[in-house]
């Protein structure tokens, strides 16, 4: 029977770690992450000491099967943060994941295959630039060289692996998705049509794809006071009008996003003029083709800038995930799961990006849980109920049933 209270005080315990308040920074690939990591390892210690991370550091905990060879049934979500993010984004899929597992173990249900919980690493790629990334190396989905990606400080990923006692060499984490029987991500929706609907769970049929990029703008450092305006190359009044464009070309086309989160200029002083501007690109829609008009709207901005203001503006593409339609027949199992426990689940699409998506691109047959969220995402107001967190984990329980007991 799952128990409401064990699972809140374990989302508790787990927005402690880098938490403040209702605000978590608990980054990718950091000491923080980590720590968390043995966190789940202990709420896991009474059913399985069958434990391992991964050497993109993703966590696997695994509870036996009577076919201990049979591909097993992966269950769970990632437990980095945004910077100042909330409490639920991501850990409260992994709490939800342990509850259903130890609801179904204690109350002596036994699997017929093997069932992991899993705790992706820098799902969010807030410091290096990759999203997805301990579920891309999994699924040998990684883009070239990302392992020497650096973050602010100049640290690269290798150096940050190689800090948590691995070996620095994600590559090496790849699985074959064959031994995966299916994967369920249970996660907050992030977005408002749950409690809009009055409904607690919903159920996810497609994954938007998402562009992300980095933007160089080169103009020339000058003095803000000697420099008449008319002489001027502005690195940050030249990026600046990408931004705006990004904005309009992203409203202009269907279900479509574009947002700019990171900015810094060089040198970056009140009396100089920025000699450079680099900026991040997040676009993202249901549609491929979407993705591509907004973008190329933005490249012929690019090139307009280029001309008018003479400056250099070079593109840093970091990752491409496509679309990602979920499995048809996980997606009934989890409908029926939530319906087992009285609810009715609208289907959505996720406009969030989730590490559901690479076993699902690897052909491994995937389904997310949708757990109703208020207070919008990524941000500390985030927030989830006790309530709606046990249904979910209640639901979960039958989907792991239906999937593996
Ligand atoms: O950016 C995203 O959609 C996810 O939260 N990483
Ligand atoms: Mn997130
Ligand atoms: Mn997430």
């Amino acid at each position: 029977m799952t128990d409401a209270a064990r699972l809140e005080t374990r989302v508790r315990e787990l927005a402690l770690v880098g938490g403040s308040g209702t605000s978590v920074t608990r980054l990718g690939l950091t000491a923080l992450e980590a720590e968390a990591r043995d966190l789940v390892r202990s709420w896991c210690a009474p059913f399985s000491d069958d434990a391992r991370v991964d050497e993109a550091g993703n966590l696997f905990i695994r509870f036996a099967g009577a076919d201990a060879e049979a591909p097993a049934l992966l269950v769970g979500s990632h437990l980095d943060s945004v910077p100042e993010g909330g409490r639920f984004d991501g850990a409260l899929g992994v709490c939800v994941a342990v509850e259903a597992v130890a609801s179904l173990l204690g109350s002596g249900a036994r699997f017929a295959r093997p069932v992991e919980v899993v705790g992706w690493a820098d799902e969010e790629g807030a410091r290096f630039g990759v999203g997805l990334f301990g579920s891309s190396a999994a699924f040998g989905r990684l883009p070239a060289g990302a392992a020497d990606l650096r973050d602010r400080n100049g640290v690269s990923i290798a150096e940050a692996l190689r800090a948590l006692g691995l070996s620095g060499d994600p590559a090496t984490a790849r699985i074959d998705p064959r031994s995966v029987h299916a994967y369920l991500e249970p996660h907050i929706e992030q977005g408002p049509r749950l409690e809009r609907a009055g409904r607690a769970l919903g159920v996810v049929t497609d994954i938007v794809g998402i562009y992300h990029g980095r933007v160089r703008v080169g103009g020339r450092q000058d003095h803000a006071g000697a420099t008449v305006m008319g002489a001027r190359r502005d690195a940050l009044v030249a990026a600046s009008g990408l931004v705006a464009a990004l904005e309009r070309l992203a409203s202009a086309v269907p279900d479509t996003v574009g947002t700019v989160g990171e900015i810094a200029v060089r040198p970056g002083a009140k009396n100089v003029v920025p000699g450079e501007c680099v900026f991040s690109l997040d676009v993202r829609a249901p549609s491929e083709e979407h993705i591509e008009r907004a973008l190329r709207g933005l490249g012929e901005e690019m090139a307009r800038v280029r001309r008018e203001r003479e400056v250099a503006i070079e593109v840093e593409p970091l990752q491409r995930v496509p679309v990602t339609p979920l499995d048809a027949r996980v997606l009934e199992t989890l409908v029926a799961a939530v319906r087992s426990v009285g609810a009715e689940p609208p289907l959505l699409v996720s406009g969030a990006g989730h590490d559901a998506q690479n076993p699902s691109l690897s052909g491994v047959p995937t389904g997310m849980i949708f757990i109703r969220s208020t207070g919008g995402s990524h941000t500390p107001a985030e927030l989830a109920s006790a309530a709606d967190a046990a249904l979910g984990a209640r639901a979960l329980e039958h989907a792991i049933r239906a999937l593996a007991a």
